[in-house]
């Protein structure tokens, strides 16, 4: 069946309506950052350039990395962000633009996020890397899909239980991350835990300046949740979103998260340009090992 024009909408160059991309623009390795003056922080490592756009805040450059094509794209701020990204993604691979028709073969991406992140544990420091081995969506995005089938339901009852969790928030959903990517670039240098995945950066985070939380308790409920050695390590505002479209389009990804604050002891990186320059580094090299 042909998906609608209102559905799957396109420029008039052919190129997908956020991104701005065509099919031959990708890689099947990508790079997700957020802030899209970062895009260039991880290109400027490549070995040669073969592409670069931008509308809005999605930038994408495509290129060479030690001989290995990859694509690295912005993402902005947030789970509905992600929902556009991802999506768009799926269908330059997945759909032929010109028929309009799902394709008969799959192909899969590799998706690795090189975010900033803040610790909810005392013990993972600020400048550490940390990769998200699950994801614990508390914005409530994955909802409008088939979740169900892919998320981790001990865990998500557990920590409804721990937290005593308000009913008229989206429901806790959570999700791990892709097994290959895990084992190609985890190491013992990087900390592994739940990234928690908020729709917003104050209340959403825990941050009071002006309005009083639902919940007051409720980071607290979170820093000390621990479900058979399942913790929750840090706060930021994608990675469920990445993880769980992902496994519903059958892609890999990965998250790995700079360190830059640690709201258990309110410490702020000195130099937080630094770990993510680091994080960087270290990430690209993986990829290519
Ligand atoms: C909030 O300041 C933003 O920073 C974090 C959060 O997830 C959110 O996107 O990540 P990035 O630095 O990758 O954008």
């Amino acid at each position: 069946m042909s998906i609608k024009s209102s559905e799957l909408i396109l420029n008039p160059d052919g190129s997908i309506y956020h991104l701005n991309l065509r099919p031959e623009h990708i890689a099947n390795d990508i790079i997700f950052v957020g802030d899209q003056y970062r895009v260039d922080k991880v290109t400027k490592h490549f070995d040669s350039i073969e592409f670069s756009t931008q509308k809005r805040e999605f930038k994408t450059t495509t290129g060479t990395y030690k001989g290995k094509r990859l694509s690295v794209i912005s993402t902005g701020i947030g789970p509905d962000n992600i929902d556009i990204v991802l999506n768009e993604l799926d269908a330059l691979v997945n759909i032929d633009l010109n028929t309009r028709k799902v394709k008969d073969t799959h192909t899969s991406l590799n998706i690795v996020r090189i975010g900033t992140s803040g610790s909810l544990q005392t013990d993972i420091p600020v400048d550490s890397f940390l990769m998200s081995s699950h994801a614990l969506d508390i914005n409530g995005m994955l909802h409008f899909y088939q979740a169900d089938t892919i998320s981790h339901v001990d865990i998500e009852r557990a920590f409804v239980a721990h937290t005593n969790w308000n009913p008229k928030k989206a429901y806790p959903i959570v999700i791990s991350n892709g097994e290959i990517l895990d084992q190609k670039i985890a190491t013992s240098i990087v900390y592994k835990g739940m990234t928690a995945t908020a729709g917003g950066f104050y209340g959403p985070q825990g941050r009071i300046l002006r309005l009083p939380l639902e919940d007051h308790d409720l980071n607290a409920k979170i820093d000390s949740f621990n479900h058979n050695g399942i913790r929750v390590t840090n706060l930021e505002m994608e990675t469920s979103a990445i993880y769980g479209l992902s496994k519903l389009l059958g892609h890999q990804a990965c998250s790995m998260n700079a360190i830059i604050a640690n709201r258990a002891n309110g410490t702020f990186s000195a130099d937080p340009g630094k770990v993510v320059a680091e994080l960087i580094e270290y990430t690209l090299n993986k990829l290519v090992e």
